[in-house]
């Protein structure tokens, strides 16, 4: 039995399973992920500035002018389409397997794909708010007042993205945390597992089937059922076809 034929074997028996992901789910849609060789975290972005420190509240708060110019030309990427994967997960939602996606990217993608059920760990670029009053902007609104927006009340408008050194969303990471816990696959992909509080989320699963499809090992890949070393977009679009057609 091929991988996929196996994958779309559980697919076709699960019907709480949930996928958890990061960003290897939209380098099929062309937005480069953070770590592997031609990621985010891997470009000389800044003569001082470490990519990592660039995307921390600290630096936000000490460099609003250089975070908004990183976060504009290496962050956004507006014209991103769902990719097969992002689509399959839809399905897999609307056939009454998939429970819910988490994720940590805050692209978007997934609800654009047309998934209801999606815990964004770490926020996303569609939405902004003004860190004094608390009105809320869309991403056009951040994009187009540079170099820093401010709100109507003169308060800066920041991306609800987390970013280092700053909290998740407690009642995200409580739904998620529930679901992982009741699901009966569970499914990680396109992510490193470096990142946390998100990355340690994946161990309250406790049902039958843990998958990983990743391109490159990660800390998870001894406890799977069967790890898929292959582009994740394909994998899941091929394993939905097997499993219903
Ligand atoms: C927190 C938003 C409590 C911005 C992100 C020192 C000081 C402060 C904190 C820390 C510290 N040391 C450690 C920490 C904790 C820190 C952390 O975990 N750091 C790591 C680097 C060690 N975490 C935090 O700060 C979190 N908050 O701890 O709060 C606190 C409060 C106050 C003070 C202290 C602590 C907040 C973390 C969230 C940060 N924000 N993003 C932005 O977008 O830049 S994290 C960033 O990494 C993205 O969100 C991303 O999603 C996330 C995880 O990365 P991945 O998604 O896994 O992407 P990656 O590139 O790593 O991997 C992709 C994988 O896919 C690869 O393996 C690749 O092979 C594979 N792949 C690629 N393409 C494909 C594929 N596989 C299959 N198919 C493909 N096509
Ligand atoms: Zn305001």
């Amino acid at each position: 039995m091929t991988d996929i034929e196996r994958l779309g074997k559980i697919l076709a028996e699960s019907s709480s399973a949930v996928f958890f992901g990061g960003a290897g789910m939209s380098t099929e849609s062309g937005i480069p992920d953070f770590r592997s060789a031609n990621g985010i975290y891997n470009q000389k972005l800044h003569k001082t500035f470490a990519p990592e420190e660039m995307a921390s509240h600290n630096f936000f708060m000490n460099h609003p002018e250089e975070f908004f110019a990183f976060y504009r030309e290496r962050i956004v990427y507006l014209d991103a389409k769902p990719n097969a994967g992002h689509l399959a997960l839809a399905e897999l939602e609307r056939r009454g397997v998939l429970s819910a996606v988490v994720t940590q990217n805050i692209d978007g993608l997934h609800q654009l794909a047309g998934s209801k059920v999606v815990y964004e760990l770490h926020g996303s670029i569609r939405r902004s708010f003004c860190v004094k009053c608390g009105a809320k902007y869309d991403i056009e609104f951040v994009m187009e007042n540079k170099p820093v927006p401010h709100c109507h009340c003169g308060g800066i408008v920041k991306p609800d993205v987390v970013l280092y050194g700053e909290n998740l969303d407690d009642a995200t990471v409580a739904n998620s945390i529930r679901a992982i816990a009741r699901a009966d696959t569970l499914i990680v992909g396109g992510t490193s597992l470096i990142v946390y509080p998100a990355a340690g989320l994946i161990d309250y699963f406790r049902g039958r089937h843990l998958i990983l499809i990743n391109k490159t090992a990660t800390r998870a890949d001894s406890d799977a059922e069967l790890v898929i070393r292959g582009p994740i977009g394909k994998t899941l679009a091929e394993a939905v076809k097997e499993a219903f057609g």
